[in-house]
């Protein structure tokens, strides 16, 4: 049997994030499931909340799966949002039209005592269940495309559990964490836990492919990411590697500047990805050639389209030739996107 299962070539994707030089490279666009997708908008106002997307399989599953039936990108992302951790904790969560999302955040040590990882897996079965869906939809639409299952970083899930809400300084969480260290890391164990078990879960469910988005972790000084962001992907992708051998796993520490040689070297992921501000030139340097590295599109380059997208392509991709890598803008894809700047960035990859 194995001799057959060798004799299908790896997904592309796959194999770039396993340190093959695949050339095209796969791509994939971060939050290329969303509102700029008139299909996708119908689909929503279908759910009515964004919760109930996320928690109806069959819904969450569909709009997995429309950018890849209309662009065939190598990576398809599991439709769902990091803050549902903290939801399969038990903190109240809704996502308020034009405010983002909102938890009712966490004010007092017994609050943070309160959270309780024993429930996460059963509540989070309809995403599981949609992991399993997507998995399925692919091997029937799409089977070069591997599907990426995902978690966000404890250090910013932690952001919005003590903010409540999105922010620009996330001044309650990086407070916290200077005040009283040792109830700022019970949470952060805690998340710690419930991501690891969760982002387990998902492999079990049929994800290929892990990505863990912290998103705020360049807010904070060189000491705290180290302690907060570092060391407990680390300890996440310990226990992965032993509970999910071969699963490559992407980490993104946005906006880490030169902390990303750091990230690169001691959190264990396989592969790197690069925010908007990161030059793909020292990225190439500083991480080791063997390392995937993915990104990093200006998502408003996107926009824009035309001149400006092929030129900032090109120039991204004649940095990462040669080097184990995976095309991806820099953040998410934006509403106002036109759907066919995507096609022609797919067409523009394509012939590179
Ligand atoms: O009304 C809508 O359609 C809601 C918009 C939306 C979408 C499409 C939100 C609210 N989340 C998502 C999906 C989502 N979020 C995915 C799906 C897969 C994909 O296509 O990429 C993923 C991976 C996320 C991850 C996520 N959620 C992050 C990490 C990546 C990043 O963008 O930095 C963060 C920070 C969130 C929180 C969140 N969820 C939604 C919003 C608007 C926000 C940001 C809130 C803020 O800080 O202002």
């Amino acid at each position: 049997m194995d001799s057959d299962r060798a004799a299908v070539p790896a997904k592309p994707l796959l194999r770039a994030l396993g340190g093959e030089a695949v050339w095209p490279p796969p791509a994939w666009l971060m939050r290329q499931a969303g509102r700029y997708l008139p299909e996708y908008r119908e689909i929503r106002a279908r759910a009515g909340d964004f919760v109930t997307l996320c928690t109806t399989p069959e819904l969450a599953a569909e709009v997995t799966l429309q950018p890849i039936r209309r662009y065939g990108m190598e990576g398809a992302i599991l439709f769902s949002d990091i803050l549902m951790v903290p939801w399969a904790l038990g903190q109240p969560l809704r996502f308020a039209e034009g405010e983002g999302p909102l938890l009712e955040p966490l004010r007092s040590a017994e609050a943070i005592a309160a959270l309780d990882p024993s429930r996460l897996v059963s509540r989070v079965a309809p995403i599981l269940e949609t992991v399993a869906r997507v998995r399925e939809g692919l091997a029937a639409e799409a089977p070069r495309t591997a599907l990426i299952g995902f978690a966000g970083g404890c250090f910013t899930v932690a952001c919005y559990m003590l903010e409540g809400r999105g922010s620009k300084e996330f001044a309650a969480a990086r407070g916290l964490a200077y005040a009283d260290p040792p109830l700022f890391g019970r949470l952060i164990r805690t998340l710690q836990e419930a991501t690891t078990e969760y982002l387990v879960a998902q492999v079990e469910a049929g994800a290929e492919a892990l990505m863990i988005f912290d998103s705020w972790a360049g807010m904070l000084s060189p000491g705290q990411f180290r302690r907060w962001v570092i060391e407990p992907t680390a300890a996440i992708v310990r226990t992965l590697r032993r509970r999910c051998p071969g699963v490559p796993l992407i980490g993104f520490p946005r906006f880490a500047g030169p902390l990303l040689a750091d990230y690169a070297a001691r959190a264990g992921i396989d592969a790197t990805a690069m925010d908007t501000a990161m030059d793909p030139r020292w990225a190439a340097q500083a991480v080791p050639p063997a390392m995937a590295l993915q990104g990093n599109l200006d998502p408003l380059a996107l926009v824009a389209g035309g001149a400006a997208l092929e030129a900032e392509t090109r120039s991204i991709l004649a940095a990462m030739r040669g080097r184990p890598y995976v095309f991806n803008l820099g953040h998410g894809i934006v509403p106002q996107t036109p759907p066919e700047h995507v096609t022609a960035l797919m067409r523009i990859l394509r012939s590179a």
